[in-house]
C-alpha cells in the first residue's frame, strides 16, 4: 500500500491543526505511523486519498450501523438541505424525531437534543446535580463520557491512549467532585456511598464499556448499582452514546433489562451527523429550562439536517426486525474466526464481545476493568493494527477502543478479515 498523499496531508494538517487532527485517537500516535486520510466511503468500505480501500470496523466510532453513505440517510439530508440548514427556531421535524426516539428508548418520557455525546453527558450530570441538590458523581476508571472537565479524570479512549487519563486544565475543585470506582466492582461503589452519605448526585456509567476496549458488565453489577442508587436516592445515568440503538432498539437498557434515570445518546442519533441527546422521566426533565431552572441550550440543537439524517436512520433500524440479530451473528463470526486463528498459538489473548461491539486484547488476563484492559501488550497491538491496515482492514488505532461492526459487512468480508489476521499472525510473536 502507498500512503504518500495521506502522509503529505498529515504534514500539512500539522501546520494548521494541533497534532494534525481534530480528535486525538485519529493521529495513530499510540500505534505509530501516519494516519490515513479518507476521501470517501460506501457500505462497509473506506477509500483513502492514496487510492487504497479498507473494510471498516469502526463505523465512525459507532453510528454507521447500516454502513457508510446509507442511501435513505443521504437522500434525507439532500431533501432537507434545500429547505435551509439552521434556524435556531423550532421545527416540526424535532417533534417527529423526539417522539420516534422515545418510541425506541425504554423508560423515558422526554428527550432534549444537543450536538454531541460530550454535551449530552455534561448536561445530564448538571441535571442530576440540580435535581438532587448534591454535587458529587461516581465515575468508573476507564469509562469515557466525552471531554467535559468532570469526566477527564481517569478517562478511557483517547485520554488514556495518550497517557493523560486525567487532563491538565481540570481544576482540583472539579476533580474532587468526581469519585472514581473500578468498573465491575460493586464493593467500590458501596464504599463510596458509605464514605459520602447524602452527597452523591449520580453514578454515570457506560452500561457496556467501549472506551477501554469493549468490556461488558459482569452479571449483577448493573443491578447492584441500580439498587445502590435507589437506596441512596442518587440518580443512575447510563451513557448510551455507543450502545444506544446499537445493541438493541432500546440500547443497553433494553438488552440488559436495567432502568436508568437519565440516558445519554450521541452520534448514532444523527446517523453520522452531529447529534447528541439526553432523556429522562418527566419528574426529572421538568427541572430543565425553560420549564425549570436548570440551564442548557444550543443554537444547533435539533438542527434540521441532523434531525433528518437521524430520523431516517432510526426509522430504518426500527423497520428491520432482524437487524440486531444479524449484527450479532456477524460479530460472532468474527469472534469465532479470531479464536480459531489464535487457537494453540503462543499468543496470550482475551476477546470481549457484546452484540456488535468487540475487542481483542493481547493479555493473558480476563479483561473486566481498566487495570486488566491496560495489561495488554501494546507493541503487539501496534503490529496487529498495522498488519491489518496493510491488508486493507481498518481497526481502531488504539487498544482502548471497541470495534463497531456495521450491517454492510458481509460474511465474506468477515471471512476475509479473519484470513488477513491468520496471514499476519506470524509477525505478532
Ligand atoms: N474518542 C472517540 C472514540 N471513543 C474517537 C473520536 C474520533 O476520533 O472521532
Amino acid at each position: 500500500m502507498r500512503y504518500q498523499r495521506s502522509s503529505d496531508l498529515f504534514k500539512e494538517a500539522q501546520r494548521h491543526i494541533p497534532g494534525g487532527v481534530n480528535s486525538p485517537v485519529r493521529a495513530f500516535k499510540s500505534v505509530g505511523g501516519t494516519p490515513i486520510f479518507i476521501k470517501n466511503a460506501k457500505g462497509a468500505r473506506l477509500y483513502d486519498e492514496d487510492g487504497n480501500s479498507y473494510l471498516d470496523y469502526i463505523s465512525s466510532w459507532g453510528p454507521l450501523i447500516l454502513g457508510h453513505a446509507y442511501a435513505p440517510v443521504i437522500q434525507a439530508i439532500k431533501d432537507r438541505s434545500d429547505k435551509g440548514t439552521s434556524f435556531g427556531i423550532p421545527t416540526a421535524l424535532e417533534n417527529e424525531m423526539a417522539s420516534f426516539a422515545l418510541k425506541m428508548i425504554p423508560n423515558m418520557e422526554k428527550i432534549r437534543f444537543v450536538n454531541s455525546g460530550t454535551e449530552a453527558c455534561m448536561s445530564a450530570v448538571r441535571l442530576a446535580r440540580g435535581v438532587t441538590k448534591r454535587e458529587k458523581i461516581i465515575k468508573f476508571k476507564g469509562c469515557y463520557h466525552g471531554h467535559s472537565d468532570a469526566f477527564l479524570i481517569q478517562a478511557g479512549s483517547g485520554a488514556v491512549t495518550f497517557g493523560s487519563p486525567s487532563s491538565p486544565g481540570v481544576t482540583k475543585g472539579t476533580a474532587k467532585d468526581t469519585i472514581l470506582a473500578n468498573y465491575n466492582n460493586l464493593e467500590d461503589v458501596e464504599i463510596i456511598f458509605k464514605e459520602h452519605p447524602d452527597k452523591i448526585a449520580a453514578i454515570i456509567i457506560e452500561p457496556v464499556a467501549g472506551n477501554m476496549g469493549c468490556i461488558p458488565p459482569k452479571e449483577g453489577f448493573l443491578e447492584g448499582i441500580r439498587s445502590l442508587c435507589d437506596q441512596n436516592e442518587s440518580l443512575l445515568i447510563f451513557d448510551e452514546v455507543m450502545t444506544g440503538f446499537r445493541l438493541a432498539r432500546g440500547g443497553a437498557q433494553e438488552l440488559l433489562g436495567i432502568k436508568a434515570d437519565i440516558a445519554t445518546y450521541g452520534k448514532v442519533l444523527g446517523g453520522g451527523l452531529p447529534v447528541g441527546a439526553f432523556a429522562a422521566r418527566n419528574e426529572i426533565m421538568k427541572h430543565l429550562a425553560p420549564e425549570g431552572p436548570i440551564y442548557q441550550a444550543g443554537t444547533l440543537s435539533g438542527n434540521p439536517l441532523a434531525m433528518s439524517a437521524g430520523l431516517s436512520m432510526l426509522k430504518a433500524l426500527y423497520a428491520d426486525e432482524q437487524i440486531y440479530q444479524r449484527l450479532n451473528k456477524k460479530t460472532e463470526r468474527l469472534e469465532t474466526g479470531f479464536r480459531d486463528v489464535l487457537k494453540n498459538k503462543n499468543i496470550p489473548y482475551h476477546i470481549n464481545r457484546l452484540g456488535s461491539m468487540i475487542s481483542l486484547h493481547f493479555t493473558d488476563k480476563a479483561v473486566f476493568d481498566f487495570e486488566t484492559a491496560a495489561s495488554g501488550n501494546s507493541k503487539r497491538f501496534s503490529k496487529y493494527f498495522h498488519g491489518m491496515l496493510k491488508k486493507g482492514i481498518y481497526l481502531p488505532p488504539s487498544p482502548y477502543e471497541s470495534y463497531f461492526l456495521n450491517d454492510a459487512l458481509t460474511n465474506q468480508d468477515i471471512d476475509q478479515t479473519v484470513n488477513c489476521f491468520a496471514e499476519i499472525l506470524k509477525d505478532l510473536s
